[in-house]
């Protein structure tokens, strides 16, 4: 059996949830482009880079757009979303967040963050979790965002853990993709059509059980 020694947490969706922030930040940019934009549409940005939703939310409008607009409006949706960030707090941690950390700890394992966000650092400042990881990589660590592996390869760098030994925990579809590509044992959190390809899924975070996964019990 693979001895365990790190876990990578995805950050968004698995220990805090911004994604309702990134919605009304992106929807707050969509109004003004008059570009049509739901909820249900913003479930397909889950995990995806700026970049990328940006282009998602566009659809057949993003011809209208040079790469210099395309720029302006990635920079305008980051200070409506950095605006949202200052009413995030400790009262943020998703259901089991909290205690999850506090157990990987104790369990003597490396804990990393492994997020596709540039506002990481700002995310867990305000949680007041800054200082509590081994390691962190985010999306100024590596240049090509999930389903490629390399934020969690950096992840599990960045604690001096081989990949075989690491666990990563997302809750989308493209950070498992990334997981698996990266040979890591990947735990999915959310409904089974959406991380399905995940060794163990979970509905919450609040749901994973640890001991199942250090056992190797799949
Ligand atoms: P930013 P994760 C991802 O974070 C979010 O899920 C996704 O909605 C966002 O577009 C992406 O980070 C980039 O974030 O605009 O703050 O750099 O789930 O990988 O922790
Ligand atoms: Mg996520």
């Amino acid at each position: 059996m693979t001895e365990i020694k790190a876990f990578i947490l995805d950050l968004d969706g698995v220990v805090t949830d911004t994604a309702e922030y990134h919605f009304q930040a992106w929807k707050r940019l969509a109004d003004e482009e008059n570009v049509p934009f739901t909820r249900q549409d913003n479930e397909k940005l889950r995990g995806v880079s700026r970049r990328r939703s940006l282009e998602l939310l566009l659809g057949e409008h993003r011809s209208r757009y040079t790469e210099e607009q395309i720029e302006e409006m990635m920079a305008r949706k980051n200070s409506y979303y950095q605006e949202l960030l200052q009413e995030i707090s400790e009262k943020d941690f998703l259901p089991g967040a909290r205690q999850l950390l506090d157990d990987l700890k104790k369990h003597g394992l490396k804990v990393a963050i492994g997020s596709g966000s540039k506002n990481t650092r700002t995310v867990l400042t305000r949680l007041g979790i800054l200082n509590f990881f081994d390691g962190i990589s985010d999306g100024y660590s590596v240049t090509r965002a999930k389903p490629a592996p390399d934020v969690f390869v950096y992840a599990a760098g960045s604690v001096g853990v081989p990949a075989e030994n690491c666990v990563v925990v997302e809750d989308a579809e493209v950070g498992v993709e990334a997981a698996i590509a990266g040979g890591m044992i990947a735990v999915g959190i959310g409904p089974k059509e959406r991380i399905g390809q995940a060794h163990y899924c979970y509905e919450n975070t609040a749901d994973i059980d640890l001991n199942q996964i250090l056992n190797g019990e799949a």
